[in-house]
């Protein structure tokens, strides 16, 4: 972060950008009663809506709207906060904009408010990313989640853990500080059980936070199977509409496809390819190629197969991802009835028969189980944390009254949470998160 840049007002545009009911132009910084002075003619009362004439620096009017100001601390940023809200136009927008700059603030890079607002004690570090994830949030069960981490309710389980690890790593140095005293023993069980019951609650979170990060990254589903047993049928009864070409022929599709659909509210982008059998064709062939290249990609497989001649395709199926057979085409088998039977799920892309038993199979070979439970957005990076805490402790649990090495364990794993929060951050790890953020935010 170059020096000083906390004393810059900044400002941007925080409406989307192009026409719209309001366009809103938000300045941040302790130049803002000046700057507010030079546009509006005079500081807006704190927090009321105050009806406002924007003018640039020769007193032309750009503008009529709303003014919003929020002095210092009680703002967004933690500064002193105005808000301009004028028409919705592309143009009268950024002539408003224009002004404010013009009046001293510079243009605000991505996500520098939320990040005034961390370095200004407003938000931790998982809050302002929760601002980012309810703004992309896909689906309600994804914006909801990032609400309550917003909230704070994933920063308190972290905070909570990091209080108890604090706890017991003070009571182990004071135990070594105090060396003739006989405390050993007693501590030696005293920590083992404090120990366990730090581990089991890193346990909740952990499957919480990967509930959720599924909720963020979603799911990658590939159909794969033979020509003609009905693949982009079945994309087209999961997308519900008509998104894929359905021909009698087999060899209909060549190009993958993919159509992003939720289940649940997890978001799941679907992939139809090319079926896979021995062909002359030049652009089948090459279809097939994609269709190999979808498949290592994959997080489940979904084998196509038609009920009655169970035929699996020819081409090696990745082995890593977990695999769905989908028996399709079960209307035209006489007494095969729709359902599930382990990973194996009996279909009608016709009727849509079983199809709510094939979504079902799809969220939990991708690992969804949180029906109704609170789940954790958790990103990437806060995952790597909670697995470099847990090997932590269990290093931890693992030293037999080798003191000073499990209270350097705890430490570590105290830090690796810390991260997660932000009470102990990089520089370089804070520019790498506010940079993903929109302007205006
Ligand atoms: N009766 C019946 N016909 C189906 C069903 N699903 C697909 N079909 C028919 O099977 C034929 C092939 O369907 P597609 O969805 O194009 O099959 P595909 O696997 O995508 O085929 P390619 O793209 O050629 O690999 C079409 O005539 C569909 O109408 C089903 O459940 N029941
Ligand atoms: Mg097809």
């Amino acid at each position: 972060m170059p020096s000083g840049e906390r004393r810059d007002t900044v400002a941007a545009i925080a409406t989307p950008a192009g026409r719209g009911g309001i366009g809103i132009v938000r300045v941040s910084g302790a130049d803002v009663p000046r700057i507010a002075t030079a546009v509006l003619g005079r500081l807006p009362a704190a927090r009321q809506a105050t009806l406002s004439i924007f003018a640039d620096a020769l007193g032309e009017r750009l503008d009529e709207g709303i003014a919003l100001f929020f002095p210092a601390p009680h703002s967004y940023t933690g500064e002193p906060v105005l808000e301009l809200q004028g028409h919705g136009g592309a143009v009268v927008t950024h002539l408003v904009l224009s002004a404010v700059l013009d009046a001293g603030a510079r243009l605000a890079e991505p996500g520098e408010f939320t990040r005034r607002a961390f370095l200004n004690g407003k938000l931790d570090l998982a809050q302002a990313e929760a601002v980012a994830d309810l703004i992309d949030a896909a689906s309600q069960e994804a914006a909801r989640s990032a609400l309550r981490s917003l909230a704070g309710e994933f920063s308190a389980a972290i905070c909570r853990l990091v209080d108890q690890l604090t706890e017991l790593r003070a009571l182990t140095e004071a135990m070594l500080d105090f060396p003739e005293e006989q405390v050993d023993g007693p501590h030696r069980i005293d920590a083992a059980q404090r120990l366990a019951q730090l581990r089991a609650v890193l346990e909740d979170v952990l499957a919480k936070s990967r509930q959720g990060s599924l909720l963020r990254a979603g799911v990658h589903i590939v159909l794969a199977g033979r020509p003609n047993v009905g693949k982009s049928s079945l994309l087209n009864r999961l997308a519900g509409a008509e998104r894929a070409i359905v021909t009698a022929q087999p060899g209909t599709t060549r190009d993958a496809l993919r159509e992003a659909i939720h289940i649940e509210g997890v978001p799941i982008m679907v992939v139809d390819t090319a079926g896979l059998r021995e062909s002359q064709d030049e652009a089948e062939q090459l279809g097939m190629a994609r269709t190999r290249a979808e498949l290592a990609q994959a997080d489940v497989v979904l084998v196509v197969v038609e009920a009655g001649r169970a035929q699996t395709p020819d081409a090696p199926l990745p082995e890593g991802a977990p695999r769905i057979t989908v028996v399709n085409k079960i209307d035209l088998v006489e007494g095969v009835a729709p359902g599930r039977e382990g990973a194996s799920v009996r279909v009608s892309a016709k009727t849509g028969a079983g199809l709510d038993a094939l979504r079902g199979a799809i969220l939990e070979a991708a690992g969804w189980s949180a029906r109704g439970e609170t789940v954790f957005l958790a990103r990437e990076r806060h995952l790597r944390a909670l697995h470099e805490a847990r090997v932590r402790l269990e290093a931890a649990a693992a030293q037999d009254a080798q003191w000073e090495l499990f209270a350097e364990e705890l430490r570590l794993a105290q830090e690796a949470l810390g991260a997660i929060t932000g009470r102990v951050s990089a520089d370089d790890l804070l520019g790498e998160i506010f940079a993903r953020f929109c302007i205006g935010k």
